[in-house]
């Protein structure tokens, strides 16, 4: 069926969550539903504090306008506004547009009737932010500790406070989410590659199925996954990569204070190899 002609049957009332028909409508491509409404009335207001701090600031440079979070002697506490306070404002309305996003995901997929796999996979992302911002700054008593809102500011941030647990590569949790970062690709690029391949040969060349990809991985290394399978893994992966990239920064703190150089000293004492 073409897309507009299934979008026309498909664009019916019913499935939302909230808001019965309010506002169970499209505007042109998008569907509304309550939480598009609350996705924009979110990301208006958070765009525009963040245009109200940049004229704070003493720069209208994209990459170089940064909403800072308050000193950490705030604590937990509200911060006046141009200390931190609009950056506590902002990291509310992320949080409200983020899930908001996320539950229209989910209108969306009942009224399809599809499985909720795409706003699970957001809310993941959604679980990696919420982590960076919340759930650490409130574990280490202060939300200084988040990130500031800066293209450039932000990296600065990142490389700041891997450096304050010595070399953050150390980090055990760290590795295994680059690990999961780096096969996520590897298996895009695979599957990219095989589906094309096979149903995109060039011209005048038969377009192949399934049983071609099957046998290519089965003669290479032995083992196919399937058709179905391979999105399960992708899905796997790249859940995987944000999940232990979370976990990587909360430990950071939270659980433990030192160098992640020394935190491998129980290895190096293993009784086996230790005098
Ligand atoms: C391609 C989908 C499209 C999304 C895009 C991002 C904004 C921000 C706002 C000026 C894959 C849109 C950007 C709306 C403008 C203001 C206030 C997604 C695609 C194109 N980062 N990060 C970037 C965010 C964190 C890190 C780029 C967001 C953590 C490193 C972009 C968040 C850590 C590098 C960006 C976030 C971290 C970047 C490209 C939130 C660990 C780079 C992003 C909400 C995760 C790269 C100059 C991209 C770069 C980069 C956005 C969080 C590390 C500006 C929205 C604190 C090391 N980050 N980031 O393509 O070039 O994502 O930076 O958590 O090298 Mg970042
Ligand atoms: C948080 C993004 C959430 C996004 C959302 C949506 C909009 C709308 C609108 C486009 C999690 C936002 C949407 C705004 C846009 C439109 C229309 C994703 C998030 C909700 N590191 N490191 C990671 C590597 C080093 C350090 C993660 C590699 C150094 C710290 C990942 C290397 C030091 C932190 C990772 C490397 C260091 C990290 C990031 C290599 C610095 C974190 C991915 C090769 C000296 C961060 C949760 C991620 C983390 C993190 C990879 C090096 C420090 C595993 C490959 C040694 C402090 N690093 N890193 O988390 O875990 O995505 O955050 O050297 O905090 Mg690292
Ligand atoms: C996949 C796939 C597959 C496909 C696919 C894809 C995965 C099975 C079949 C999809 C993949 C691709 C297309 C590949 C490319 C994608 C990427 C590289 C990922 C990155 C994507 C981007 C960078 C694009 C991002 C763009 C976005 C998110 C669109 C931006 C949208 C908006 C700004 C509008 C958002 C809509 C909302 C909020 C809801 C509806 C709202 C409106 C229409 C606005 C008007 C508002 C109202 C009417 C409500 C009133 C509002 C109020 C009251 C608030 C007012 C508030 C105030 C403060 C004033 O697997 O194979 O193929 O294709």
């Amino acid at each position: 069926m073409a897309l507009l002609s299934f979008e026309r049957k498909y664009r019916i009332r019913g499935g939302t969550l909230i808001g019965g028909d309010l506002f169970d409508y499209w505007v042109g491509p998008f569907y509304v539903g309550f939480f598009g409404v609350t996705t924009a009335f979110f990301a208006t207001l958070g765009t525009a504090l963040i245009f109200f701090g940049a004229s704070l600031g003493d720069t209208w440079n994209p990459w170089l306008i940064s909403i800072d979070p308050p000193d950490v002697s705030y604590g937990l506490a509200f911060a006046p506004l141009a200390e931190g306070g609009l950056w506590q404002l902002i990291t509310f309305c992320a949080t409200g547009a983020f899930i908001s996003w996320a539950l229209r995901e989910v209108e969306i997929c009942r009224k399809l009737g599809m499985g909720y796999h795409v706003p699970f996979a957001f809310g993941v992302a959604i679980f990696a932010y919420l982590t960076l911002v919340v759930f650490r700054p409130f574990l280490m008593g202060a939300w200084g500790y988040g990130f500031p809102y800066g293209i450039m500011s932000h990296l600065d941030w990142v490389s700041t406070t891997g450096y304050q647990y010595g070399n953050f590569h150390y980090n055990p949790a760290h590795m295994i989410a680059i690990t999961f970062f780096f096969t996520t690709t590897l298996a895009l690029a695979m599957h990219g590659g095989a589906v094309l391949s096979a149903t995109n040969p060039g011209k005048g060349r038969e377009v192949k199925a399934p049983e071609h990809e099957n046998s290519f991985f089965r003669d290479i290394m032995g083992y196919s996954v399937g058709t179905l399978g391979i999105h399960r893994v992708g899905l796997f992966l790249a859940l995987s990569a944000g999940f232990w990239s979370a976990i990587c920064i909360v430990i950071s703190g939270p659980l433990y204070e030192g160098s992640w150089i020394d935190w491998w000293d129980w290895w190096k004492n293993i009784p086996i190899w230790a005098d």
